[in-house]
This record gives C-alpha cells, structure tokens and sequence, in this order.
C-alpha cells in the first residue's frame, strides 16, 4: 500500500462494485446450482457475465429441473451467450448438483479454479472477485466467511437462526476436526482445480447443505491452504430456501462420522470403552470367587477398569500425541473425569427419573449415558491427553 503523507487522507482499496474485470475469472468456472430459482438466475448471471469480462470464464447453472422453469431461462441466455452453460438433471439435491458440476467444471471445460456459489444473491457477485485475488496470491481455497473480522450476516437474521448457525460451525469445526477456520459451512468459496481433484470431489455421497463440511474436510486433509476473506451475507430476497430439517439432519449425522472415519481415535476410545466393561466385569467376578464382599469388589473393579482403560488410551488411542506432564498426573486426572462422569450420568438420571416417572429407567439410563459419554470424550481428548503439538 502506498504510504500515506501528512495531510493527505487514506485511501481504502475497495473494488468498485460494477467494474468489469478481465483477469478475474480467466480459466474460471461459476458452479451455481438452482431449484426454482426463475426469479433470480437471469439476474445473476446477466451480473456475473457482466462482471468478468474475460472469455475463458464460464457460468454453469446445474439446475435439477426446477419445476418454474429456471432451466429453460438459463438455456435462452446460454443460446446469446457461450460461456453461459447448463447442465440439467432429476433432483438429487444441492450437494449433488455441485458434485456434477465441480466435475463437469474440471473434466469437460478444463477449468484451472471453480467458484462455488448460491443463485439467491446472498453471496455478492461482486466479491468473487475478492477471492478470485486471494486464489491468486497463492491460496488453494478462499472461503467467503461470515465469520471472520469483516464478516456479516444479514442483520434480519433472527437469533435462533444465527445461534443455529454459529453452533452448527463451531460443533463442525470441532468434532469433524476441521481446524482453524471460523466459517466452514460456508457456501462461496474459491477453489483452485488441483486441490479440488487432490479431495476427489467426485465421490462425495452427500445430498444436502453437508456437502460444504465434506468437502471442507477433503480439501484439507488433501493439504489445500485454505484462507478466509470476510463477506457480507444477505439474506435471499426473492424465492424461497430449500434448507429443511433433513438437511440439517444429515449435516449433524456427517459431521460425527467425518470423525470417526477420518481420526480413528473416536473408534479407538469406544473399543477401549469396551474392553473396559469387560474388565470391570471379570475383574468384580475374580474378586468374588476370592470371597471378597461384593460391596468391596465393585468399587475395585471400577478402579481396575478406569486404570486398564487409562492404559489403552495412553498407550494405544493417543499415542500419536504429542503430551507434555507427567503420566501419573494425566493419570489422576483421568480418575478425576471418569468421576466427573458418573456424577454427571447420574444427576442426568435422577432428574430425568423425576420429570418423567413413568418412563422406563433403563431408557433413563441410556438417555443418561449419553451426554456423559460426550463429556468423558471431550474433556480426556482436549485436556487429560492433550495434544500440545504445533499445529
Ligand atoms: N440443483 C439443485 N440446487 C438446489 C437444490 N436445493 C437448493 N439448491 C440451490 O442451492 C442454493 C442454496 O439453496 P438455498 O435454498 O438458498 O439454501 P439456504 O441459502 O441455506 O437457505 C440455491 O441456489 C438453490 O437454488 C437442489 O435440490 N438441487
Ligand atoms: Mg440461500
């Protein structure tokens, strides 16, 4: 940035909104799926051609035969303009109407960078250009993030909606590990074509919003560089949303097996859960062939248990880690939690045995061991057996 002298006033380099460009979108691909959409595509896309200029752009509309006749509008402006294009199909969802056009992108136009973005307008033509920049500057990914200094969201946005929101990003971002972004449920982004074939986009199953959190997960841990370049988020003025609740469904239910699948720990932690029943058992079992009482057998047991198990997980769930401190502090503290947990898993079950008497205590106990299982997990991953490796 020039420096600034005395007397004079800064100058902010923000992109005239309507000026055309030419370099941005060279070799680029504008994904813009669209179901029912007749009322903002010919708009949209009469600004994205007007807004990058250069004839190696290319704007794909994968419609899944909206029934208003979304696609048959796209197809009029495609016959006047040639870098406009449709891809049409039977209605398989949004996450794949990416699926086919991020390949279709990569496969039949041979685009060197796609663009990822909603036909409603709540992602501005204009800033495209913004990440287009920063894909420049050497990112593999730029993410249009609400959620970064800069950021915003549609001030209309009602609470429930916004926590919904920020919560779902702040659950994906821990439990399916994807670290260090603040807005991964994100739908505009920037994506350059190597990274896009290093995460196999082609494969990805999901149907529904979740796409954005799979496809996240792949890019990283394809070793994309991914940044963020904060957006203003507005809420879509014509037309109406198609997020349900099966979308929303689907994206906890991912979220939780991109753990599983992609860290090996989770599964690792539950066998170990496993092989610490089996302990507790058979230990409280010698205990009593040894004529010990059964009131001192059981709590031995218990501790026999959550030592075998403390031993698995220091030796065999974390090992990768990387943990400083003492093993016989990590060990206390992992008594301290499996307290932690009964205590939990047992207020749960004495205030849910007294709201609902009538149900059965066995259910009570289930809906208990719930939420101190997630506790337990949480609490020895992030603190007991904390990975103190730079990231
Ligand atoms: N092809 C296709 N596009 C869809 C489908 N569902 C939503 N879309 C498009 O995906 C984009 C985002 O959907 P939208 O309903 O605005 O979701 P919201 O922004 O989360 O409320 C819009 O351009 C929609 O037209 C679908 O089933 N198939
Ligand atoms: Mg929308």
């Amino acid at each position: 940035m020039d420096p600034v002298h005395p007397g004079e006033t800064l100058r902010v380099d923000t992109p005239p909104a309507l000026a055309p460009s030419k370099t941005a979108g060279a070799g680029t691909c504008f994904v813009v799926p669209t179901y029912n959409e007749a009322p903002n595509i010919v708009p949209l896309l009469l600004r994205l051609t007007g807004l990058y200029t250069d004839p190696d752009a290319a704007f794909l509309v994968v419609d899944d035969e909206s029934p208003d006749g979304t696609g048959r509008l796209v197809r009029e402006l495609a016959a006047a303009d040639g870098r406009v294009r449709l891809l049409e199909g039977p209605r398989r969802g949004f996450g794949q109407a990416y699926v086919r056009g991020m390949t279709y992108a990569l496969e039949t136009l041979g685009a060197n960078a796609v663009v990822q973005m909603d036909a409603d307008f709540s992602h501005d033509p204009a800033a495209a250009r913004l990440l287009l920049d920063r894909l420049a500057d050497g990112a593999d990914v730029v993410i249009g993030s609400r959620y970064v200094a800069g950021g915003s969201l549609d001030p209309r946005w009602h609470v429930g909606r916004r926590l919904l929101s920020r919560w779902g990003n702040r659950f994906a971002r821990y439990i399916a590990d994807i670290r260090g972004v603040r807005d991964c449920t994100s739908g505009f982004k920037a994506i350059r074509a190597e990274a896009l074939r290093a995460a196999r986009v082609e494969d990805i199953r999901a149907r529904g919003h979740t796409f954005q959190i799979m496809l996240l997960h792949r890019l990283i841990h394809a070793g994309a560089r991914v940044v963020e370049e904060p957006i203003h988020f507005r809420d879509r003025e014509r037309g109406r949303t198609k997020l349900g609740a099966r979308s929303i469904l689907e994206f906890f239910c991912t979220v939780w097996w991109l753990r599983l699948t992609s860290h090996r720990v989770l599964l690792k932690y539950g066998l170990t859960g496993l092989v610490g029943v089996l302990v507790n058992l058979g230990s409280f079992r010698i205990l009593l062939d040894l004529g010990v009482h059964k009131f001192l057998a059981s709590p031995i047991a218990v501790e026999l248990s959550i030592v075998s198990n403390f031993l698995m997980h220091n030796y065999w769930t974390f090992a990768d880690r990387v943990m400083i401190g003492r093993k016989r502090v990590r060990g206390l503290k992992y008594n301290a939690v499996s307290m932690a947990t009964l205590a939990l898993s047992y207020a749960i079950f004495v205030g849910l045995s007294v709201l609902f008497p009538r149900a059965s205590p066995v259910l009570l106990q289930a809906c208990a061991i719930v939420p101190a299982v997630a506790l337990n997990y949480l609490t020895n991953s992030y603190w007991t057996f904390q990975d103190t490796a730079p990231k």
